[in-house]
């Protein structure tokens, strides 16, 4: 069953009307090689379901919302085709997001290869490294010996080298899909933070933050009108 507190809607087949003015919003892009899992990610985080019939996207939006401190967070999430016949599809979804999450799976190193060369292309599009993105490791519930991509040399990589958040999910049993996009919303408080004159005159210290998804407890909207 979909979840209530959710408001998911593929491209054109929603009118959202809701005043959104107390509502932090991102504009999310989920990229990744084809087959990592990208969608299976998204439905499971909006609506508790896992895809096993696979279906090749070419782009869907999506939006959810969840509580951070008290603050709704609204996430419009993009997502892509992994496949690259959509090049200029791709671009403007670089171009328009504030925020990343590029997945790969645990068991494809081409995949694990074609992450680091989306990252490449979202440094040099946007022309900065100061971007929230998260890595995610998809497929974690595959057997040991199928496994290619170690957590702790993608944990090297990710958050050692780049600086950005890994998280290590499986879409398949539902394992730390919501971390994905606390992640997310953290790393772009993060930024925010940074541009903050405050921390520019030299304050070290970060904000308490403390994400609570709520998509289990709150009720749709009346206000939006879903056609
Ligand atoms: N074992 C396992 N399989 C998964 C997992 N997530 C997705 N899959 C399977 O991987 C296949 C591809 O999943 P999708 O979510 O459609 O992949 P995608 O990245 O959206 O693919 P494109 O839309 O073509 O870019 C499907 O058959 C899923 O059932 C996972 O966590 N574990
Ligand atoms: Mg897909």
């Amino acid at each position: 069953m979909p979840n209530p507190a959710l408001i998911a809607h593929r491209r054109g087949s929603l009118q959202l009307s809701c005043p959104e003015s107390d509502a932090a919003d991102y504009r999310v892009v989920v990229m990744g090689a084809a087959r990592v899992g990208k969608t299976c990610i998204v439905s499971q985080f909006l609506h508790d379901r896992y895809l096993t019939d696979y279906h090749e996207t070419v782009e869907e939006l999506h939006r959810g919302e969840f509580v951070m401190d008290g603050t709704r967070i609204i996430l419009d999430i993009l997502d892509t085709s992994g496949a690259y016949q959509f090049p200029a599809m791709r671009k403007l979804a670089i171009s328009t997001s504030d925020a990343f999450v590029l997945v790969f799976s645990v068991d494809c190193e081409k995949s694990f290869e074609e992450m680091k060369a989306m990252r490449d292309q979202i440094l040099e599009e946007r022309e900065t490294c100061d971007l929230p993105i998260v890595i995610v490791g998809n497929k974690s519930d595959v057997e040991v010996k199928t496994r290619i991509i170690e957590k702790e040399t993608a944990e090297a990589l990710v958050a050692v080298e780049w600086g950005h958040g890994y998280v290590e999910t499986s879409a398949k049993e539902k394992v730390n899909i919501e971390d994905i996009f606390k992640e997310l919303v953290y790393q772009a408080k993060v930024q925010q933070f940074r541009r903050m004159p405050a921390f520019r005159r030299g304050r070290k210290s970060m904000p308490e933050i403390s994400i609570m998804t709520t998509h289990t407890k709150r009720k749709k909207r009346n206000s939006c009108n879903i056609s």
